[in-house]
């Protein structure tokens, strides 16, 4: 396993559309064991392949509070979308902010498990959430994209402002 880099907003690279996976071999296995290790290190609930530059349409969730119910979902496809409700959503590619987002409640999706097997599934509350915050991910869409230009970019100029005062304290640091 190893862990990978992060995009973070406003990256160009997190606006590429993922393509499908054509066969579930070991090399997706092995991405979907690098984007867990990724995600539980974060720590996050979710990890679109977007996030860590690769643009196959593979994620991995887990919602669960002691971090036992790893999901891996390819070529995941939401099938019906029912109800609404709001969110606090925070995302690994724009760290430290936190906005109220508007998604469906309920959700059905349809993906290949780790064996290319393609299955169903209904998400209610948190997971059908965080679903669909990573299937936008892997078209190339991010939860501050529901937010209002002005919003949008003031994260920008925030997240610009925080990464260069941490290039500023890395040159001041001795080297280790
Ligand atoms: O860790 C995450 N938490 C979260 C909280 C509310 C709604 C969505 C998420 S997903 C996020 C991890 C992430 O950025 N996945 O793409
Ligand atoms: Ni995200």
């Amino acid at each position: 396993m190893a862990k990978l880099t992060i995009l973070e907003f406003p990256d160009p690279r997190l606006r590429i559309k993922a393509v499908p996976v054509e066969v579930v071999d070991d090399k997706i296995r092995s991405l979907v064991s690098d984007l867990l290790e990724t995600m539980y290190e974060a720590p996050g609930i979710g990890l679109a392949a977007t996030q860590v530059d690769v643009h196959q349409r593979v994620l991995v969730l887990d919602i669960s509070e002691d971090k036992t119910a790893p999901l891996a979902l390819i070529n995941p496809e939401i099938l019906s979308l029912d109800g609404i409700e709001v969110t606090e959503e925070g995302c690994l590619s724009v760290p430290g902010v936190y906005e109220k987002i508007e998604r469906a409640e309920h959700i059905t999706v349809r993906a290949l498990d780790l064996d290319g097997k393609s299955m169903e599934m209904e998400a209610h509350g948190l997971l059908a959430v965080c679903i669909q915050h990573e299937c936008d991910h892997l078209d190339g869409k991010l939860f501050v994209d529901y937010l209002s230009e002005l919003k949008r970019q003031r994260i920008r100029k925030r997240l610009e402002k925080s990464r260069r005062l941490d290039v500023a304290e890395s040159l001041k640091a001795p080297a280790i």
